[in-house]
């Protein structure tokens, strides 16, 4: 059973995982690196992924796929996305159902995939680093994910989850998961009355906060809030703009008419603004940045703050709303914890200082603790690990309702079903007065609380359909389920009849009309009967949810087998390479051998032939046989193997023969 976090940042995901021997940590990928890029790049006739990824990003700007996260669930023509979209060198076009779609070349054609097809790959790479790892199969895991996601926004982590073969045990808040590995295990809260502590994370494309309070082994997640488009790389563009302007004026080139240009300026700038944390000047050079011209600028931390005052003011936005949302104020409030690699910059703990009134704590692990949190509730959530005894309530960001063709069906006056703030998973029982099939749409109730630009709309489901004989006193219940996941799904629906039925006879004094809630999962009806001839009837409906953008069951399946024909030609490349160098090390070795230990095996004439066919297998391998097929350089190593076998057989019979001589001489 495997216990996995994984946070999939905008640019980097970190994996946490229980290793052998029982201890959490966080795992090494191939270039035993802590974090891993959000980067699938796609080369001639192979995926690169994560670290590889990352390196072939400069040689295949085009088919690059870096920060898909902001894709994910999104359409094509919402403003947000096209802002993105001009922001990232590769091509993108609008799906049938006004998604978006990812265009480039691979293996000779044009492949189109979605934005959770991407998800799909990399969580799939990170699936096999921890294999790697921790050297057994895994499908469990947690993934953290941000807490403003919407509902299709979920389902597409879910189905990336699938894609890559993967069983997420729930979807965890990246907050909440950051506030669970930092409260778990600590000791020094108060014993009387609860702890309260805000969390900051400010990562590469967005900004969370949410107040947790600790109580006796609880841990309680009192507000979220965030700004979805305001991060890390949001100073880079200050930078990477201040720059543009100022190369404008003394170089005379125009940065921003050039791919490869901006993209090598905007890593340049991230890097500076990476000095900047730590420096109060910096400088930054770029070689042959455009036009042949070798650019130079300078900064100072000062003028940088200056530059993006505005970032630093939108900021507290999210940390007020956090603190109102919690219904809380300041001196409540016993620290403030700063996490995401995005918050190194100094400025930005200044500005909390003084909006908390205290210096914001820097104890956790700003890259890592996302993936911990994860993957400690992994654990939590197998029954086969023990893990110290505690409760995470998370609440959910935004208020949901449920309408039917009725109107709004609500327990608040608003139109609200689940209030904002709701404990969940948590589940709503709907009872409605219907004679037959109907449908039920959940909406996201207020558009403030949502990111800008995204849709309200969740799902729709069509309940039943049925009929009933008893139309006047036919009720209808519907289990509505917000689940661990943050989704929104309607569990179960059943008919309630009740009617007299004048042909029973009052046989039992005992019979009670005890139906209730508790929803049966099969299809056949339960039925109750009282001494007077009153049954109460229960019939399971049918349920069929339309979610509002999501994938359907057969392109899911389809985006399965896709997967895996993708990973079937990697893994078909990577054999390649392997069969490649092991035909190039055959000739090395041989080359050497022939001429030394073997030298005196051979003929004078096997000798000159297994010379030039070594000679001519090396030039091959340079020229004509660069790229070959994998059973190609099989067949050329087995060619020459059989040249060279009949002399190896001699050297090893003489070298056995020596060795019972000198066991016999011993
Ligand atoms: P997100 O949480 O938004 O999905 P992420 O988890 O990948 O993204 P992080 O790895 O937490 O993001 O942070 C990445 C950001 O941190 C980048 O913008 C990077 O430039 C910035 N960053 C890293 N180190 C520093 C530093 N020393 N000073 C300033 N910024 C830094
Ligand atoms: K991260
Ligand atoms: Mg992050």
């Amino acid at each position: 059973m495997s216990v996995v976090g994984f946070d999939i940042g905008n640019e980097n995901c970190v994996i946490a995982a229980v290793k052998q021997g029982g201890m959490l940590d966080v795992l090494l990928n191939d270039e035993s690196k802590r974090e891993t890029p959000t980067v699938v790049s796609f080369s001639e006739k192979q995926r690169f992924l994560g670290s590889a990824g990352a390196a072939s990003a400069m040689m295949n700007p085009k088919s690059t796929i870096s920060q898909v996260k902001r894709l994910l669930g999104r359409k094509f023509r919402e403003d947000d996305v096209q802002k993105d979209l001009k922001l990232f060198p590769f091509e993108t076009c609008e799906s049938h159902d006004g998604g978006i779609l990812i265009m480039l070349e691979y293996l000779g054609e044009t492949h189109k995939f979605t934005p959770v097809q991407i998800l799909g790959m990399l969580l799939s790479n990170l699936k096999q680093i921890t294999e790697k790892n921790i050297k057994i199969p895994i499908s469990n895991c947690v993934i953290g994910v941000p807490c403003y996601l919407t509902d299709v926004q979920r389902r597409a982590y879910l189905d990336a989850a699938t894609i890559a073969g993967l069983k997420p045990l729930r979807l965890m808040h990246d907050c909440t998961a950051t506030a669970l590995g930092y409260g778990i295990y600590k000791t020094d809260f108060s014993n009387v009355g609860p702890t309260y502590v805000v969390f900051v994370d400010i990562g590469h494309c967005d900004t969370q906060v949410c107040v947790a309070s600790y109580e006796n082994g609880h841990m309680k997640i009192l507000s979220h809030a965030f700004d979805e488009s305001l991060g890390g790389r949001d100073f880079d563009e200050v930078l990477s703009s201040y720059f543009a302007a100022q190369f404008k004026q003394q170089y005379d080139i125009d940065v921003y008419t050039n791919v490869k240009a901006s993209i090598r300026l905007r890593a340049s700038c991230e890097k500076l603004k990476k000095v900047l944390s730590a420096n109060a000047e910096a400088p930054l050079n770029i070689e042959c940045l455009m036009n042949e011209k070798d650019v130079k600028g300078f900064i100072r931390r000062e003028e940088f703050e200056k530059l993006s005052s505005s970032l630093l003011e939108r900021m507290r936005i999210p940390c007020q709303k956090a603190l109102a949302g919690s219904g809380l104020n300041v001196e409540k409030i016993h620290s403030v914890e700063l996490v995401g690699s995005g918050s190194r910059i100094p400025a930005i703990s200044r500005m909390l200082n003084s909006l908390f009134n205290r210096e914001p704590g820097r104890t956790i692990n700003a890259s890592e603790c996302v993936a911990r949190g994860c993957a400690l509730q992994c654990a939590m959530l197998s029954p086969q690990y023990c893990v110290r005894e505690f409760e995470v309530q998370d609440s959910f960001p935004f208020s949901i309702g449920f309408s039917s063709e009725k109107g709004p069906i609500c327990t608040f006056s608003n139109g609200v079903l689940l209030p904002k703030g709701q404990p969940f998973p948590s589940v709503k029982i709907l009872t409605l007065h219907r004679s037959n099939g109907f449908q039920l749409q959940a909406f996201y109730a207020d558009q403030n609380e949502l990111p800008s630009v995204v849709s309200p709309q969740i799902s729709s489901f069509m309940i039943g359909p049925f009929q009933t004989s008893h139309a006047e006193t036919a009720r209808v219940k519907v289990r509505v389920h917000l689940d661990l996941d943050g989704v929104v799904r309607v569990q179960s629906a059943s008919l309630i009849e009740e009617f007299v039925d004048d042909s029973v006879r009052r046989e039992s004094r005992d019979a009670h009309l005890t139906l209730e809630e508790d929803a049966k999962s099969d299809h056949t009806p339960a039925t109750a009967i009282d001494p007077e001839g009153k049954v109460l009837k229960r019939l399971e409906i049918p349920v069929n949810e339309n979610v509002n953008g999501g994938m359907t069951k057969t392109e899911l399946s389809e985006a399965v087998e896709k997967e895996h024909q993708l990973v079937q030609q990697d893994l078909k490349m990577e054999r390649t390479k392997d069969r490649k160098n092991a035909l190039e090390s055959y000739v090395y070795e041989m080359r050497d051998k022939i001429s030394n230990i073997y030298r005196s095996f051979a003929t004078e004439s096997e000798r000159e032939g297994i010379s030039r066919n070594l000679r001519d297998t090396e030039e091959w391998l340079y020229e004509d046989g660069d790229d070959e097929s994998e059973n190609v350089y099989a067949e050329r190593l087995e060619d020459l193997k059989k040249l060279v076998d009949p002399i190896e057989g001699r050297y090893k019979d003489e070298e056995a023969r020596a060795q019972a001589t000198g066991a016999l001489l011993k």
